[in-house]
């Protein structure tokens, strides 16, 4: 039983992915477009970054990471694991800080969120605030 337990508990270490601390300070944010903004498809969108570095995916250099950028999505409920790649979680692995959008005509939300990488958000997260905007048809 107790040898049980001590599985059960390595398990679970190992399970816990490897969170790095938020470099101090670390601010993400959206230049453009604006919360509320009108624009028109394809959208320039421009990120913001404060107190922190931007480095490729998979190089290691202290304080810095890449942008991802949430599409129409919340963040991922459990943020001790990689961001998930897809239409509405967009990575920048390439160290680049603006992208260009293809959107529908209405109503859709922006958010950024710095993660290290490996793709995983820090310690303390470091997210911009979740914009919205109209895109014109
Ligand atoms: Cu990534």
């Amino acid at each position: 039983m107790r040898m049980l337990a001590l599985l059960l508990a390595l398990g679970a270490t190992v399970a816990m992915a490897d969170q790095l601390p938020a470099p101090a300070g670390a601010e993400v944010y959206l230049i453009a477009p604006k919360n509320g903004a009108t624009v028109k498809s394809p959208v320039t969108v421009v990120f913001g970054l404060k107190n922190a570095g931007i480095a490729p995916a998979g190089i290691k250099f202290d304080n810095t990471g890449h942008h991802h950028l949430l599409v129409d999505a919340d963040l991922p409920a459990d943020l001790t694991q990689p961001l998930p790649a897809n239409e509405h979680v967009r990575h920048f692995g390439k160290g680049q800080t603006e992208t260009t959008l293809d959107l529908p005509p209405g109503k859709h939300t922006l958010q950024l969120v710095f993660a290290d990488l490996a793709h995983v958000p820090f310690t303390p997260n470091v997210a911009s605030k979740k914009i919205t905007i109209t895109v014109q048809p």
